[in-house]
This record gives C-alpha cells, structure tokens and sequence, in this order.
C-alpha cells in the first residue's frame, strides 16, 4: 500500500510511501484519495499531517506514466478532495517536492518544511505547466510574479526562502514529524485555511511582459514556459474554478506536445546513460584525491571542478611560473563561481589554501586515488606523461587522459598497467559544462570504468560511455556534420545563413559561430592532423583555412567569420570576395541554398554519422547520442537530441534525403547501414534504446 491512514491521539497520520521519489502514480492518488475519506470518518481524528516515508516529500507526478491513456482518480481531483476536508491537513515537507507534490502540499491546509527541504514547480522542463493546481494556488500563496518566476525558472526554492515567501507556514526546528504534529494539534478544531479560497493576486502587465521576453531570450522555441504565463495571467481574474479549468486544457494540449515528448525523453535519457551492464555492482575505487597534470584552461577547469565538488587537488605544471599561472586561473574560476552565487568566499578561500596544491613535481601525485592528464593534444606528449605517471602512481590509482580524439588503447600502452588507463573528455569551460564522456579502452578495468561514472556524480556531470576512435561519441558526429555545412558553405551558402539557419533550428550557436569562439586555429590544426588521411574526393574547407593564414582566427583576434567589436558581432564584409575566389578557384559555381535544405542536410549528416556511432558501439545505445549532443554541442533539448529528433522526423524522410543528396555527392552521402536496416525493418532508434534496457 504506497499510501497509508493511522491515527496518533487526536491526529490523522497519512503516509505515502512510494520510492523511489514517492510520485503520484496511480496507486498513489487512488490511496490519497481513500486515506482522505478515512479520516474524514474518523471521529476522534480532530487534524491530519501528511508525511513521506524514504528520502523525499513527493517529487511530482509519475512520469513515467506520461503519454499513456490517463488513469483516475486525477491528481487535481485527488488535491481538491483533501482540500476540501473539514479539518486541517498539515504537509510535513523533506527532501524535494516538486512539480504534482508541491500542489499537493499547497492543497493541503499548513505546511511545514524541513530545513533541507526544497520546492519547486518543474513542469516546464518537461515541455508542461503544472497542471493540479499549480497556477492557481501558488499565485494565491506567494504573489504573481513570485510565482511566475519559480514557474518559468523551474527552480527549487529552498525552505527558508519558502518560509519568507509564504510558500510554507514553518520550518521545522527539531523532528519533522514531531513539529509537524505539534502544528497539526495547534490547528485542531479550526477551519481549515483553504488555499483556494485566497484572493487572486492582481495583474502586473508591464513586469510580466518583461519577464516574458526574458524567457523567449533565454529559451528559444520552448512552449511550456509562455503558456504557463498565459495560464496565470489569464486567470487572475476568474473564479478558482475556471482557472482550474483552464489550467487543464492547456496542460492537456501540451501533454500531446512533441515538445513535451523529446524533453522527457531528454530526462529519462540522462537518468539512462549511467545504466550499463559492464558496470552493474561494480563498486568504484576510491575517489578522494585528484591529481591533473597541465594547467592550461582545461586543467584549470578540471581542478576547479573538483575544488567545487569538495576535492582535494594536486596540479602539476611543468615550472613554477606555469604553476602559479594555474593557480590565478583556477583563482579566477572560483572567483566566477562566487559571483554566480554558487560558492561562498570562505569555501573559495578555503579551496585556494586548504585543497589546492600546485607543485612541478610528478612525485606530489604519488597518493592521488585518480590522475587526469590534460597537456597538448599529442600523442607523443601524452605517451611520455603516461610512462612518468606509470612510475610514480600509487598501485590501483586510476590514471585518465582528457584527450578529445587520440587513442587510449594507445596511451595505456605507454604504462605497465593498461587496465587502470580511461579517457575522461571533458568539456570547455569544464567547471561549467555538465558532460563528460568516460571512454572506455579495451582493456579498462570495469572498477575503472565505475570510478569515472562515480566522479561524474560527485562533480554533478552526466557521464556518458564512449568507445574509442577518433573524436568518441560528440566529437565524431560534430566533424562529419562540420563536413556537410561547409561542403555548402563551397557550394553557395553563406556561413551566417547557414548559422541562422541552425540557430532557428534551435542550436544554441551555429556552427561558424561556434569555430570564431573556439578559434580558427583548432579547425585547421585538426585539418592538418587528418591531412594525411584524406580521400581525395572529401571536401576541403579552404575558405576557413585561407582565414586561419591571414590570422584571422575568430574572436580572439576580432576578426573570423564575424568581427567583433561593440555590440552584436558583424558578418565579417570581405568574407564574400574570399568566398567568392575560392569557388572560382575550386571551379565551383555558386547555387542558392534555403533555409530548409540547410537544416535537411545537417540533420541528416549528424543521423547518419550518430547511426554509424551506434552501429560501431561507439555509443552503447542512440539514448547515449542524445545526451551527448544536448549536454555538450547546444543541441535544442526540446528536440530532444538528434536521435529522438530523427524518430520523430521518420528515418525513412532522412534516408530518402540522404539518396537524394548522394546523386549529387556519393562520397560523403553514404547511408548508414544501421539507419537501412531500422528503415526496412520499420523500427525506430527508440526501440534500440528499449531493447537495451530489457
Ligand atoms: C508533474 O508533476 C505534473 C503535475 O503538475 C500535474 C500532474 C497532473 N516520476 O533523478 P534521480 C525516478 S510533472 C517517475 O536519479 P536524484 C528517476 O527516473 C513532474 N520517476 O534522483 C530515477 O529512476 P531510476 C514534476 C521519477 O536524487 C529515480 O527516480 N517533477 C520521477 O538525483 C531517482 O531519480 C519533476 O520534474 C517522477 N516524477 O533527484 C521532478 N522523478 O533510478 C523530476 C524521479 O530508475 N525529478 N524519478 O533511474 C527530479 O528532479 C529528481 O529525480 C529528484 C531526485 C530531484 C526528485
């Protein structure tokens, strides 16, 4: 029974007991819904107090049950039932409640919150609005635009905050349960305090519609957030009722949302990643001291990350100045963080003093439990920092390298111990972005593989297997579809069409964009990298090389292909000529693209190639894919990552654009034989994510 009715003296004690985050399944409202009634009837009950049994106050609906035929009773109902009572019903609130739990809590007649505890209404980050109550009462409880901006920000509003906003009655200074019944007997024989039954705050026009353009800024092509807003605002002056009942329509029609279906996917997906059979019951080797060899902006950023997490870090350079420059840096991210709001100066100045040591020596690396190599990206670097690392490592620790596309079968090599040997890539800026790709070699320790999930959690990252082969999971599919624009971009696009092109696709930044802020430097290195292995029919971005040799390599020197300068950067005026000379050089005549087939050829190229990936078990499922490119390429997570996008797009439309394009190119256009199996077959990536997990 996930929901139970007892009695304790004069109060009712209602217990939902529903792990693993206790949400409001079926079984869940249907109980509710009896232990109402039940203490209803019960005579000698003169108050209730609803508690949660195991980790957490209820963290929202199921949903899990989403997109299923809906079964009853209705979450609204079931919180309107218990407001409905006629004696008070206290919500004793630890842990997080989220989403449906927060409206029950508001249902109910008090609330009291445990001093960890933390409330919110997530629903928009599922593509939905809260839809039992939610944009009805917590207007009621904390004012309109309080609640438009916990609405629209998602965000959990920790206890104390709860308890000035109004959202909570009390905060509990003892035992939860103990206050709360102390509470419950305070209100014994008093009318319930319903919250329905509030004024509605009044409009504030000019304030919402500024909050409504800074959501359109910040969430571009989201629906949930700017119908939410409507919901409440449209509201405000009808009768609880009717809102209520707008509220339903709406949350209904976005129940149907494809947006609604790619962000829960997104969910279950970065919950999914860490679930590999390799690694089931694996315990993790010990993860206390992290060493990072290289302080450049990625060591840095790794260290900071760790710092953030609680780390103790040793970083080693190869000289004193080198160090010390580290150490600013790595001053300076902490500094960031702080001005962010997500550490306070005593933990930054206890970070600096306390568990950063910065050093030359490979010898202060001989107790770390885990080394992260992150030097220049060659191999013949990396093998000498491995052997010296081989030498001076404790037994059993664990040595990564951050490389982004060389060969970690080839690095673990170069020690005695290929089995303690992983790749750890991690993202730019690393104490800020949320992936990690754990690249597993063939002869990586399952414990190895475990650990590197492990530090995923403690450093607050989703890590996702890869396997290994040039450029891992993201890296990989980002150079073939590199490939497919700027094949374009030779046969007549320009880059900042193309850029639009994908920003209104979603893409957090289109991909010259992308190259300015990254540097022009690193696409023509990595050209010169795989010169040698070039077929002679792939084609050659000469236009970004010809800007790479004249130094123009994007932001950071003000020039690339926009120029930087005051205000929004600027499609740099002489790229056309240079493009112009290219083609004629290349003997190319240039042909108009739409805005269309720009998004139709790049989505294709990163299918095909992500199919390949899979295929390949680059990736161990198309779920693995998505998380990849929506946590570290500023794939729109409201697509849901390409492989969800592609489902819901249908492979046979990608397939038949992929002939289409290789009547013209059938070098580069070959179709992925994963992708013509699933199309022959009728079957979808998503039925490879559920074999996988059956
Ligand atoms: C809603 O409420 C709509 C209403 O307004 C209207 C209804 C009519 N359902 O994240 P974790 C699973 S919309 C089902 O790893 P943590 C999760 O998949 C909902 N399952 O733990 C995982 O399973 P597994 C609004 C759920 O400690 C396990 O629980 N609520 C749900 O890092 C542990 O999760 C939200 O959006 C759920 N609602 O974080 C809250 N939630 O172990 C969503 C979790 O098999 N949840 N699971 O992989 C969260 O934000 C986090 O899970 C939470 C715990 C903060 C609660």
């Amino acid at each position: 029974m996930p929901v139970t009715y007892r009695r304790d003296g004069a109060i009712g004690v209602i217990t939902i007991d529903n792990p693993p985050v206790n949400a409001t399944g079926q079984a869940v409202r249907a109980g509710l819904m009896l232990a109402a009634r039940d203490f209803a009837a019960d005579d000698a009950a003169e108050a209730a107090v609803m508690i949660c049994a195991g980790r957490t106050w209820v963290a929202g609906a199921d949903i899990t049950e989403f997109g299923k035929p809906p079964r009853e009773p209705f979450l609204p109902d079931v919180i309107t039932a218990i407001e409905s009572l006629d004696k008070p019903v206290v919500a004793a609130i630890h842990g997080t409640a989220l989403g449906g739990g927060l409206e029950l809590a508001m249902g109910c007649h008090a609330r009291i919150g445990a001093p960890g505890a933390r409330m919110g209404l997530p629903e928009v980050t599922l593509g939905l609005l809260p839809g039992a109550g939610g944009t009805q009462r917590l207007p009621r409880l904390i004012g309109l635009m309080p609640a438009l901006e916990a609405i629209t920000s998602a965000r959990q509003i920790p206890a104390a905050e709860a308890l000035d906003l109004g959202l909570i009655d009390a905060l509990a200074t003892g035992d939860l349960t103990a206050d709360a019944m102390a509470l419950a007997r305070s209100l014994a024989g008093q009318a319930p305090r319903r919250t329905r039954d509030l004024p509605a705050p009044g409009d504030q026009p000019d304030a919402v519609a500024a909050l409504r353009a800074a959501v359109a800024r910040r969430l571009p092509g989201r629906i949930g957030e700017g119908t939410a807003i409507d919901v409440v605002t449209d509201s405000l002056a009808v009768p609880f009722d009717q809102g209520m009942a707008m509220e339903r329509a709406a949350f209904l029609a976005l129940m149907d949302s494809p947006q609604r279906a790619a962000l829960i996917h997104a969910f279950f997906a970065e919950r999914a990643v860490g679930n590999l059979p390799a690694i089931k019951g694996v315990a993790p080797r010990d993860l206390e001291r992290i060493g990072v060899i290289g302080g450049g902006t990625m060591g840095a950023g790794i260290a900071t990350a760790c710092l953030l997490a609680g780390q103790q870090v040793t970083l080693i350079e190869r000289d004193d100045a080198a160090a010390a420059r580290a150490r600013d840096t790595i001053a300076g991210m902490l500094e960031g963080a702080v001005k962010r709001g997500k550490l306070k100066p005593e933990a930054r100045d206890s970070a600096l003093s306390d568990r950063l040591t910065t050093g030359t020596d490979y010898a202060g690396l001989a107790q770390a439990d885990l080394i992260i190599e992150a030097v220049f990206e060659s191999m013949e670097v990396k093998e000498q920092v491995f052997a010296q690392l081989d030498r001076v490592a404790k037994p059993g620790a664990v040595l990564a390298t951050n490389t982004s596309y060389l060969d970690v079968n080839r690095i673990a090599d170069a020690t005695g111990r290929p089995g303690d040997v992983i790749g750890l890539h991690f993202f730019s800026p690393a104490h800020v972005m949320r992936l990690l790709e754990v690249v597993v070699a063939d002869r990586t320790d399952p414990q190895v593989v475990a650990t590197g999930f492990a530090l995923a959690k403690r450093l607050k990252k989703i890590a996702v297997r890869a396997g290994v082969c040039d450029g891992f999971i993201g890296n990989r599919i980002l150079s073939h579809y590199r490939a497919a624009v700027d094949a374009m971009v030779l046969d007549g696009a320009a880059p900042q069409q193309i850029d639009r092109a994908l920003a209104d696709f979603g893409f957090a930044m289109g991909p010259y964009a992308v190259s300015d802020l990254a540097g022009l430097d690193i696409g023509a290195m990595t050209r010169q990298r795989k010169a040698a292995d070039r077929h002679p029919r792939d084609r050659v971005p000469v236009f970004a090389d010809r800007l790479y040799e004249q130094g123009d390599l994007g932001r950071k020197t003000g020039r690339g292909f926009y120029v930087y300068g005051e205000g929004k950067p600027q499609p740099n005026p002489d790229l056309p000529a240079l493009l112009d000379r290219v083609r004629a050089d290349l003997g190319l005549t240039p042909r108009a693209f739409d805005d269309e087939e720009i998004v139709a050829r790049t989505m294709a190229a990163m299918v095909n190639e992500a199919a390949r990936v899979v295929e390949d078990g680059t990736a161990a499922r198309p779920l693995d894919v998505d998380v990849v490119m929506l946590n570290g390429y500023g794939f729109p997570r409201w697509r849901g990552g390409p492989m969800h996008w592609a489902d819901a797009h249908g492979l046979d439309r990608i397939l038949s654009d992929i002939r289409r394009f290789a009547e013209t190119d059938d070098h580069y256009w070959q179709p992925a034989p994963l992708l013509e199996r699933l199309v022959a077959e009728g079957r979808r990536f998503a039925d490879l994510n559920k074999e996988s997990q059956s």
